[in-house]
């Protein structure tokens, strides 16, 4: 029977800000491990991914940073691109969707739709953002999400619930260019109807069958991404807008499209193949031997992209014709940190590229742990304190502790010479039967994406060998001459187990399986070899080994909760940033230096001062909230910002012509807003 034939698609990240490790746990780490066990069982494999460069997380994070979005893609290809090399992610291609190459492929594409009539094209009413002169779609506008009432849902997703919207499903939508309540423009846009899929989509979900005939195996969809389409297409497909009103994009590549790109969810997916593409062209390979034919597609991607990559790429795919389909779509629930989201913006977050560079040495460590709780079938939560006890107490205490122990002793009574196999005793054999078991234990689950028990049975060798070694105690036996035999029997079974877990651990340690081959001198990559109890023969000399995992020590622990909770208390104590307001807004206020003339308490309201203010205008009152703060003696002859133009106010009987701006500390002690130099009443400040 010949081998599967597999293309692997790992989602291409938004090049707007570094990885951190909800990303690695749920996308790039088991992509990566299928894709390098695949390759080791001799299937025909390409792994593809590359950095999402359109859409407006691109131009709103270039508008934050005060930047060009061409700088932002640049900026952070670099640094994710060299995070997954540092992290040794397999990738045979690293891409960018801003390439010349990806234009063309995604341009043509979108023609061959259009040619075969697959979208339409209609004049509808769209949000428009008044002040910016822009039109609203996907991360241009949020509200909340009509699903789960998560306030800021994106016009084209919840980032919370994970379903797809558009703009107009929004409640109480909001620009998130001016912060202001959108009004509504005609523009005219080319639109997917969905609804015309419907049918097939269902079946080919639920049956795993396309248009009747045996497509995927459906039972090995997980349940969240069948169940996630499934509502999705209950709730009723529509039509959906295949482009936009921007000039950071794609451009539409026909008659009409000026001034408008492709959609990012139309634009993005087709990235798999033009990275596909360019590989081939790099390698002497026809990229259409990567997507036609008899080969399977999988999609790894984090759940909140599950109807993107399962209902609407499939039906870009099918209606182009000739292409495949994804064969599955595993998709993750997410990771959470410390007991709280990721966060991006209030920078709670392990960063990748920051993790790669304080602990070189620890690349495999991180892995191990990231897939130990990796998030596949529910959220689940990355903790320093468990990556410490897993580290310790699995792979050092247990992998770590029994590979040392099988090399170390075979220096010590054979001078690093393989032993010979003697008699078998009954426990003998069953270890054997059990190193044999194991390996095809892995395959099945791995076939089945259950990555994180797959690698659990992994250790389980590990796990197997000291036991074995515990309860043999060859180190009390070897006293005994009578007992030579029996000793080097031990030490034998002891070496093969070691050289089955430089194979087994391939795929999810790659650094330290190469490292066991080196203490062994023995290498392969051919997983077949795998559960086999002769892998390395008499006589065969063996290296000393190092220490493979130094423990992780508390200081190191507390470091990283201490930088973590650094940026909380940062948090707590100031306010985040406000929305952002325009220089118009700015330029309506009127604020001025003042000089305080008279001051006297406010009867029956102990914060209140009642303040007469020299603006250099006028003498006008002024009711301030400080009385707790200043005694009304030590304020006369104060100079003091004034804000002039607020509507005057009627406070405990008196009117309040103006507010007097004061600075806070977090303590909640106040200060006066005042000039450097002594400067006259009625100064501006602008
Ligand atoms: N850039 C979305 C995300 O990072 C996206 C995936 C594209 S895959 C074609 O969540
Ligand atoms: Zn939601």
């Amino acid at each position: 029977m010949s081998k599967d034939k597999y293309t692997v698609c790992a989602a291409l990240p938004y090049a707007n800000g570094p990885l951190h490790l909800g990303h690695v746990a749920g996308v790039y780490l088991p992509s990566d491990i299928f894709t390098r066990f695949l390759r080791m069982n001799d299937h025909d494999v390409a792994f593809i991914c590359g950095s999402d460069e359109h859409g407006a997380a691109i131009t709103l994070r270039a508008k934050s940073e005060g930047t060009t979005p061409r700088a932002i893609v640049d900026k952070y290809n670099k640094i994710i691109g060299d995070a997954f090399k540092d992290f040794d992610i397999s990738f045979d291609i690293f891409h960018r969707t801003s390439s010349k190459i990806h234009q063309e492929t995604a341009q043509d594409f979108f023609k061959v739709l259009n040619e075969k009539a697959h979208f339409t094209k209609d004049t509808s009413e769209q949000y428009y953002d008044e002040e910016y002169d822009q039109f609203l779609a996907d991360r241009y506008i949020t509200g909340d999400c009509p699903n789960c009432k998560h306030a800021n849902a994106y016009g084209d997703q919840c980032e919370n619930c994970g379903s797809a919207l558009s703009p107009t499903e929004l409640i109480n939508p909001k620009s998130t260019l001016s912060g202001k309540m959108p009004v509504m423009r005609t523009t005219s846009h080319w639109y997917l109807p969905m609804e015309r899929h419907e049918n097939w989509l269902k079946e080919w979900i639920k049956k795993g069958t396309l248009d009747g005939v045996p497509h995927h195996d459906a039972s090995k969809w997980r349940n969240q991404v069948t169940g996630q389409c499934m509502s999705w297409i209950d709730n009723g497909l529509r039509p959906r807008a295949m482009t936009r009103d921007l000039d950071w994009g794609v451009k539409v590549p026909i008659e009409g499209g000026d001034g408008k790109v492709l959609y990012v969810w139309l634009d993005a997916p087709i990235g798999y193949i033009s990275a596909t593409k360019q590989w081939a062209l790099d390698n002497n390979k026809d990229w259409k031997d990567y997507w036609t034919g008899d080969r399977k597609l999988i999609h790894f991607i984090g759940k909140d992209n599950i109807v993107f990559h399962a209902i609407i790429f499939p039906i870009l795919l099918k209606a182009h014709e000739g292409l495949i389909l994804p064969d599955n779509v595993p998709a993750y629930e997410f990771l959470n940190l410390e007991g709280d989201k990721f966060s991006t913006s209030r920078n709670w977050a392990v960063w990748l590229h920051e993790y790669i560079e304080a602990y070189p040495d620890k690349i495999d460590e991180l892995k191990y742990v990231l897939t130990s709780i990796a998030p596949e079938t529910k959220d689940s939560e990355f903790t320093w304190k468990e990556y410490q006890t897993r580290i310790n107490s699995e792979l050092a205490n247990i992998l770590g502790n029994f590979v040392n122990r099988a090399l170390v002793l075979t220096q010590k009574y054979y001078d690093g010479s393989v032993p010979a196999l003697g008699e078998l005793t009954d426990s003998d054999k069953d270890v054997i039967a059990q190193m044999e078991a194991i390996p095809v234990n892995i395959s099945k689950l791995v076939y089945d994406y259950k990555l994180r028990e797959a690698q659990a049975e992994a250790m389980k060798l590990a796990r197997l060998g000291n036991e074995y070694l515990a309860e043999t105690e060859p180190w009390k036996m070897v006293k005994d001459p009578a007992n030579t035999e029996r000793v080097a029997t031990i030490m034998n079974i002891a070496l093969q187990i070691t050289a089955n877990l430089s194979i087994v651990l391939q795929p999810f340690l790659p650094a330290t399986a190469t490292k066991l081959s080196e203490f062994l001198d023995f290498q392969t990559s051919d997983w077949s070899q795998a559960g086999n109890s002769s892998l390395i023969s008499e006589g065969h000399m063996t290296n000393k080994p190092s220490i493979l995992f130094p423990k992780i020590e508390d200081e190191m622990v507390e470091l990283e909760i201490e930088k973590l909770e650094a940026t909380k208390t940062m948090e707590t104590t100031f306010e985040p940033q406000k929305d952002e307001t325009s220089f118009d807004e700015f330029t309506k206020m009127d604020i001025r230096l003042g000089t305080i003339l008279e001051a006297e308490k406010v009867k029956k309201a102990d914060k209140l001062l009642k303040l007469l203010v020299d603006t250099g205008l006028d003498k006008r009152t002024i009711i301030s909230g400080i009385a707790k703060h200043y005694s009304p003696e030590e304020l006369i002859g104060k100079q003091v910002t004034v804000l002039m133009n607020l509507p005057p106010r009627t406070i405990r009987g008196v009117e309040s012509q103006g507010m007097i701006l004061m600075a806070e500390n977090e303590n909640g002690e106040l200060s006066f807003v005042a000039s450097e130099k002594e400067f006259g009443a009625g100064s501006g400040i602008n």
